[in-house]
């Protein structure tokens, strides 16, 4: 897609959400930090002491009324709840969101490789289909890459047998790396804490296949079409909640 110097800035993304694919979920924390691709050539990881984040990073976290109810693993894995998110007041997805995301990718430099676990088929594919639900999208040259399948495909390049075997969850390759748990695994922001320090443990190599793999927002299916009763905010103008 790009040559290996084109993505200045690695946005690395995690959403929570009400459910699995089939109960076409909805979004109720989202976390994007975005780091320079050279704090992320500059921060080799001592994998006897405990990683460490770079240390200049722009974060972006939001929790949200998802209006959906939450699936009982959902709830339980996430520590999230209807009724806490209503409790505390957070309101609905909406244009709010959507313009404070544009001003924090705006402000990165360019080009902007999106990055998340296992984000083809789902992590981009449900953030494009909450945008559509309010009529917004992000632009369609940004970069998005899903780090579990060039994991594999490193692994396989070593050792074919292994890679067959091995598991390629988030948490998984974390303990691989670094013989630790994972801090705060499922909610947002622990997520991508986790994925921003395994990109750390091969980021050379993880920015090479960026370049190779990444595909672009335009060509992310979202992940289903809000029913037409399902739009929350149908034909909404832009400037309203
Ligand atoms: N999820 C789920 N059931 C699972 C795993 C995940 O419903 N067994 C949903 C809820 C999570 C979302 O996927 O908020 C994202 O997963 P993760 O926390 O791994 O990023
Ligand atoms: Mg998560």
């Amino acid at each position: 897609m790009a040559s290996p110097q084109d993505f200045q800035t690695f946005v690395f993304f995690d959403v929570e959400t009400t459910g699995l694919p089939y109960d076409k979920p909805c979004v109720a924390e989202l976390c994007f930090f975005a780091v320079n691709r050279c704090s992320l050539q500059n921060s080799p990881q001592d994998f006897l002491q405990t990683p460490q984040p770079p240390r200049i990073v722009d974060k972006l976290t939001f929790c949200i009324d998802p209006q959906k109810p939450f699936t009982a693993i959902a709830e339980e894995i996430t520590g999230l709840s209807n009724h806490d998110l209503e409790e505390n007041c957070k309101p609905k997805f909406n244009t709010a969101v959507v313009e404070v995301l544009r001003g924090f990718l705006d402000r990165q430099t360019g080009p902007i490789c999106l990055v998340a676990h296992n984000g083809f088929p789902y992590d981009f594919p449900l953030l494009r289909t909450e945008l559509q639900r309010v009529g917004a999208d992000l632009p369609p040259d940004t970069g998005c890459l899903d780090t579990l399948p060039v994991f594999r495909k490193l692994d396989k390049a070593a050792d074919v047998d292994k890679a067959a075997k091995v598991s390629y969850k988030l948490g998984e390759i974390y303990r691989r790396f670094y013989g630790q748990e994972p801090t705060r695994a499922h909610s947002a922001e622990g997520d991508v804490l986790t994925l921003l320090l395994v990109f750390l443990a091969k980021a050379p190599e993880l920015m090479e296949q960026a370049a190779k793999e990444a595909r672009k927002w335009g060509d992310i299916q979202p992940m289903y079409v809000p029913e037409p009763e399902e739009r929350k905010w149908p034909n909404l103008p832009k400037d309203l909640p």
